[in-house]
């Protein structure tokens, strides 16, 4: 049996008796039980489970024991340093259930509350008409062409063979930029008008461009006359041109009902009636199927339809033939080249597609109006 160990002395590591590394996780115990945030418990891990707490000190002085005490002490420690970590993450785990429930209190939002947020608008119905049938025509190879608003008197008239004294370049009917009397009295000697109708584009088309030539060319134009339900003074006309080697007005009848088609659905037909447009010859008035009876309230007094008047077709617009004068004024060879030309009003198909009675809504700028057309892109 070998002798006891004179050299070991445990009364000398104060640290390791078993009275203090009680007292040592007993005090790291109350710490953390009583730290009442995150931040506290914080402090109280570096105080009781730091490296530099009294616990892991006392950990420290287990290598200055001697072998046979080694043992004894570390399981001690140990245990206690468990039981501390043991506690530490149970209270990190209760603070942080608790702050994650007054989170979700503090921050929770109330859907239902009235809010005054600006509601989001939507883009005005002639806008998104415009493009749409300027789209079809993009579809089918045609190019957009725009002009100024601000229009040379030649571009609006003469190029598209008004005479000089027709009635519609006359101050009742267009607006002139500047209005001093031009020569001989007459009215609008300045020359310069706001376009009255989207046809000045064929002409800078023509002068722009060789032939062949498709364009399609969708506008703001201007006339004198009374804002009423079916008549603004400030409204939008959509023109095609298209010039060519050997265009007929089969062309122009095919092309029309494409369009019609395309915006109404299959079954939509055009038919034409002869007018008069001095760019034109020959020159019609252009109608489609009504798009609501299709033709089927005509004669009929038990289907009767508000949107035609029963008559089973609705105007569209003008079109016909380019004039070879037109063509000739533009340094086009009207041997060589025929074309057609069509036009209308934007406002009066948004009415008729839509139903809208009265043309004065679209230009009040009431979103009550144009949110129900939806936010199209
Ligand atoms: C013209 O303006 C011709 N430039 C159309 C044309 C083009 C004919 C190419 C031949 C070849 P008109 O004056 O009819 O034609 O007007 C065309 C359309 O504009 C009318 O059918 C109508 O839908 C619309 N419109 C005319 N005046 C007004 C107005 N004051 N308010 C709203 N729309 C109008």
């Amino acid at each position: 049996m070998s002798a006891p160990n004179k050299s070991y002395d445990p009364v000398e590591v104060e640290a390791l008796k078993p009275e203090n590394i009680e007292r040592m996780r007993d005090e790291a115990l109350a710490a953390f039980a009583a730290a009442d945030s995150l931040e506290a418990l914080q402090e109280a891990k570096t105080a009781h489970a730091g490296g530099t707490s009294p616990l892991s000190l006392a950990n420290r002085e287990i290598g200055a024991l001697p072998p046979q005490a080694k043992a004894e002490a570390g399981k001690r420690v140990g245990q206690a340093r468990g039981a501390v970590n043991k506690a530490l993450a149970a209270r990190q785990a209760e603070l942080e259930a608790e702050r994650d429930a007054r989170v979700l209190v503090e921050e929770s939002v109330d859907v239902t509350l009235p809010h005054d947020r600006v509601p989001a608008g939507a883009r005005h119905p002639l806008t998104t008409m415009m493009e749409r049938v300027a789209d079809v025509f993009v579809s089918m190879g045609y190019e957009i062409a725009e002009g100024p608003e601000v229009e040379a008197e030649w571009f609006n008239f003469d190029a598209l063979n008004f005479g000089p004294d027709h009635p519609a370049r006359q101050m009742q009917d267009t607006f002139f930029v500047e209005g001093p009397k031009g020569p001989g009295g007459t009215d609008g000697g300045s020359g310069v008008v706001l376009r009255t109708h989207t046809s000045p584009v064929q002409a800078r088309a023509l002068l722009d461009r060789e032939p062949p030539v498709y364009v399609v060319c969708p506008g703001r134009v201007y006339r004198t006359d009374e804002l009423d339900a079916t008549h603004t003074p400030v409204f939008h006309q959509i023109e095609l041109l298209a010039v060519d080697e050997g265009l007929t007005m089969a062309d122009l009848k095919g092309t029309l009902d494409h369009m019609v088609q395309s915006l109404f659905g299959a079954d939509m037909k055009t038919r034409l009636r002869p007018n008069f447009f001095p760019f034109t010859e020959p020159s019609a008035e252009m109608d489609m199927l009504c798009y609501v009876c299709r033709g089927e309230s005509v004669g009929n007094p038990d289907r009767p339809c508000r949107t035609c008047s029963s008559e089973g077709w609705i105007e569209l617009g003008g079109c016909g033939m380019v004039n070879p004068r037109v063509l000739t004024a533009c340094g086009v060879d009207p041997e060589k080249y025929s074309g057609f030309a069509f036009g209308f009003g934007i406002e009066r198909m948004l009415m008729f597609r839509h139903n809208v009675e009265d043309m004065r809504d679209m230009v009040e700028g009431d979103v009550r109006f144009t949110r129900p057309f939806g936010m199209e892109i």
